[in-house]
Formats: structure tokens, sequence, C-alpha cells
């Protein structure tokens, strides 16, 4: 619960009549409540680890980088799920940091550097205990087809400037968007279900330069 007359929170209904929210903080009415758009992470059994921002969430960069920090004042180096507590410049309210789904390498873009990671944690094989670093978005300690399909959703997706560090393919690009993606009608994305969905992981596979 976030301390009363603190800054940097998120309330669903202001109900103090005898103050506004702090400079930082954002609230809802009773006719307009505050929805946080945090989501419940789970373990394979159905308990709440954690509650982890929606990527529309106001939660997203608007806590404070100074006040992140532990009891003795030093900076916080990872979040509730052990990844950087601070990503895309500014921490984020709440116990979580956000990412974009399919950034293994928090540099703000999916691209191709991402696709390497989870291509070669598929084609060799990670059945357990991966982490977002690996390829496991979807959080349930592998990498598989599933991994690979978020990560489709969310490809060349970035945060606010282009990254400038990752090395363009248009062999890799043309794949992605052959089979759907990267466009503005979702309806044609194909998924691991589809029967193209092999077709989709050889072309990759090839475009990649990996010899499966
Ligand atoms: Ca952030
Ligand atoms: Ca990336
Ligand atoms: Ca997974």
């Amino acid at each position: 619960m976030p301390e009363e007359n603190s800054d940097y929170n998120l309330v669903g209904v202001w109900s103090n009549t005898s103050s506004d929210p702090e400079e930082h903080t954002y609230a809802g009415t009773v006719e307009q409540p505050l929805d946080p758009l945090m989501v419940a992470v789970e373990d394979g059994n159905g308990v709440v680890l954690y509650y982890a921002p929606d990527s529309d969430s106001l939660a997203i960069n608007h806590g404070s980088n100074s006040l992140a920090v532990d009891a003795q004042g030093q900076s916080l180096q990872t979040d509730i799920a052990g990844n950087p507590r601070i990503l895309y410049d500014i921490v984020d309210i709440g116990a979580y940091e956000y990412a974009i789904l399919g950034d293994t390498n928090h540099n703000g873009m999916v691209g191709q550097l991402d696709v390497f990671v989870v291509a070669e944690n598929l084609y060799y094989g990670m059945p357990t205990g991966a982490t977002w670093a690996d390829g496991d978005f979807d959080r349930d300690n592998d990498v598989d087809d599933d991994d690979l399909y978020l990560l489709a959703l969310h490809w060349k997706e970035y945060w606010d400037d282009p990254v400038q560090d990752e090395i363009p393919s248009s062999a890799v690009d043309q794949v992605f968007t052959d089979y759907g993606y990267n466009n503005l009608d979702p309806s044609d994305d194909i998924t691991p279900e589809d029967e193209e969905w092999g077709d989709f992981v050889n072309e990759l596979w090839d475009a990649l330069g990996i010899i499966a």
C-alpha cells in the first residue's frame, strides 16, 4: 500500500476532500475511477506472483528514479521478477518493471537480436528454467512457440526512438511481413495453431542463417 502523503501513486478514486493529489500521482474520481491496468501474473498453479502493468498502464515510466532505492539508499537493481528495476529510462510505479514483450535484451526494441535469442533457445531446446532474457515472455519457464508468437506480435515495436544498435535485416523482416505480422491488420497474423506455422519458423531460421 502506498504511504499516506506520498507521491508517485495510482489511486483509483481520490477520496480525500481536503487536498488534491500530489503532482506525480494519478487519481480517478467516483464518476471516473482510474483503472491502473495491472495484470496478475500467476505461477503454474494459479497462485498470483505479482501484478504487472499492461502496456497502456499509467504505472509505466511514472515512478521516481531517485525514490527507487533500498533501505540503505542504494539504487534498486531488480524488480520483483528479477528483471532490471529501471527500463526505458524511468522506473515504473509498483514492484514490477514493464518491458515490451519480445524485448529480451531490454534495449527498447523488438529486433533481430531478440529473434536470435528465441531462435537459439527454441532450436537447442530450453525445457525448464528459462528467463525473460532467454525468451520466456509468458513466464512459464520454457521457450516455445508461444513465446515466439508473442515476439512476432511485437516485431519491430520500439519504446521511444528507434534503437540504433540493431542490425536491420530485410530478410528477417520480410518473413514476418509474409506471415501477416507488423501491419495494421491483426486478423492475418498466423498463430502456432495454423498449418503455416512450421513454414514460418523454417523461413525465419533460414533468414537468420541458422542451420536447423
Ligand atoms: Ca520504466
Ligand atoms: Ca531488443
Ligand atoms: Ca514460455
